[in-house]
């Protein structure tokens, strides 16, 4: 067994491990990140398209921005679309100017993977076995095969980063955590496109048919969604009987069609509110998705792991600067703030525009109430838009 000694032992290269390992970074705070897959696979993965404002601040100050600059697209804010109408909600102009960006989340991880790289950072790609050691202890490790070779990480601090369906939770003794959890009777069907954008800025659509949800991801390739069964076969779909389903979902009363094109990916994604608290044991650390998951009708979850990183690479810098583990010991409270508001916020936008299954005329009814109101009522889009473009940050 080959061992090594750093100060945080990250898990999992997503959006969350790889910001953590650059934040820490710059603040002089070694580490190495140990992730199950290859490269190829986690710049490949599709998954999120919208950035908070806070998180695009993060990525441009800390000097991670230059390409979003160059290739996001930045909108004034969504459209609203139901009863065949289409609303625009000017979430610039309701927060002050906070807009919303639209870049993939394989390019950030890409920056970041980049950037890390080029800083002489330790990022370990197609790792297996990993197992963490010793969190109550002032000395945890981390055990895993790297190129058939048994490893261990010697470290002060253990990242749990490692998503969904990752080792860090299931690390914790039984009875640790408290599990809060939602799981929605819908999934969503995603596809991508290639076409040249069929709206200037996103169309959230609730239709008697289900949710739809026009988004993109450059000039030549869309990203859109429809509410469909969690357990619907992709093989039941082909394109013309998907061309069909988004038009008549997206229908209005003067004739907008999408622009269509070949489609090159089709994925269904199943949908769960889940938070577990407390989001740290011992000196093990669960940020983004291996602590709580929000379904994506909010645009929340890249953005909330982007928040959790920020907070501890803080309560990090506390400790190895100032000797003090009392933002560290806040951790967990801290974003847990951030993380049960936007559970509200992803739950109101997934029951406001999803029908329900089964659905009454009073569910129905209610809904398109909702959005009457929410369109009519600037109060109401407030709302919506600073929950949208992100909360200020609670430093
Ligand atoms: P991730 O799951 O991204 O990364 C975890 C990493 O850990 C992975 O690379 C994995 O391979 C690795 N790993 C797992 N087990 C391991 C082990 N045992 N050892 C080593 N490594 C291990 N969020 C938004 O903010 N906006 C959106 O628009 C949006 N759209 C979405 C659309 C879809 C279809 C989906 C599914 C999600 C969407 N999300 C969105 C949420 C999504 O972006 C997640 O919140 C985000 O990927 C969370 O990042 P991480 O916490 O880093 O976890
Ligand atoms: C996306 O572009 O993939 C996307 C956009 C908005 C959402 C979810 C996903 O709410």
């Amino acid at each position: 067994m080959t061992s090594q000694r750093t100060q945080v032992a990250i898990i999992g290269a997503g959006p969350a491990g790889l910001l953590l390992s650059h934040l820490l970074h710059l603040a002089r705070i070694e580490s190495v990140v140990l992730e199950s897959r290859s490269r190829e696979e986690v710049e490949g993965t599709v998954r999120a398209g919208v950035l908070e404002q806070g998180t695009v601040d993060m990525l441009r100050d800390t000097d991670v921005g230059a390409r979003l600059d160059r290739e996001a697209a930045f909108h004034r804010g969504v459209y609203l679309r139901f009863g065949g109408r289409t609303h625009h909600i000017d979430m610039e102009g309701l927060t002050g100017g906070k807009r919303v960006t639209v870049y993939a989340q394989q390019e950030v991880v890409k920056d970041l993977i980049a950037a890390r790289l080029e800083s002489g950072g330790e990022i370990r790609f197609g790792v297996s076995d990993v197992a963490i050691h010793d969190v109550t202890s002032g000395r945890p490790g981390v055990s895993f095969h790297d190129g058939g070779q048994a490893r261990r990480v010697e470290c002060d601090f253990v990242a749990g980063c490692d998503g969904a369906h990752g080792v860090s939770r299931h690390s914790l003794p039984g009875g640790a955590l408290v599990r809060h959890e939602r799981v929605y009777p819908f999934g969503w069907f995603g596809i991508l496109v290639e076409a040249p954008p069929s709206s200037d800025e996103l169309i959230y659509a609730r239709h008697d048919r289900g949710f739809a949800l026009v988004s993109t991801r450059s000039r030549t390739l869309q990203r859109m969604y429809f509410q469909c069964d969690p357990a619907e076969k992709i093989d039941a779909w082909s394109d013309d009987r998907i061309w069909t389903e988004l038009r008549s979902r997206l229908e209005t009363a003067d004739g907008w069609k999408p622009m269509e094109g070949p489609i090159t990916q089709k994925v269904v994604v199943g949908m769960r509110s889940l938070v577990f608290e407390p989001m740290q044991h011992g000196n093990l650390y669960l940020a983004g998705d291996a602590a709580h998951v929000v379904p994506p009708t909010g645009a929340k979850g890249l953005n909330l792991a982007a928040a959790d990183v920020r907070v501890l690479s803080r309560a990090l810098q506390r400790f190895y600067t100032a000797g003090s583990r009392d933002a560290l010991d806040g951790y967990s409270a801290k974003c847990l703030r951030r993380v049960w508001k936007a559970q509200r916020f992803s739950y109101w936008m997934t029951t406001l525009f999803h029908r329900a299954e089964p659905e009454t005329s009073f569910d129905r009814n209610r809904q398109l109430a909702e959005l009457d109101y929410l369109v009519h009522s600037r109060a109401a889009m407030t709302s919506l838009a600073e929950n949208y473009v992100g909360l200020p940050f609670e430093d």
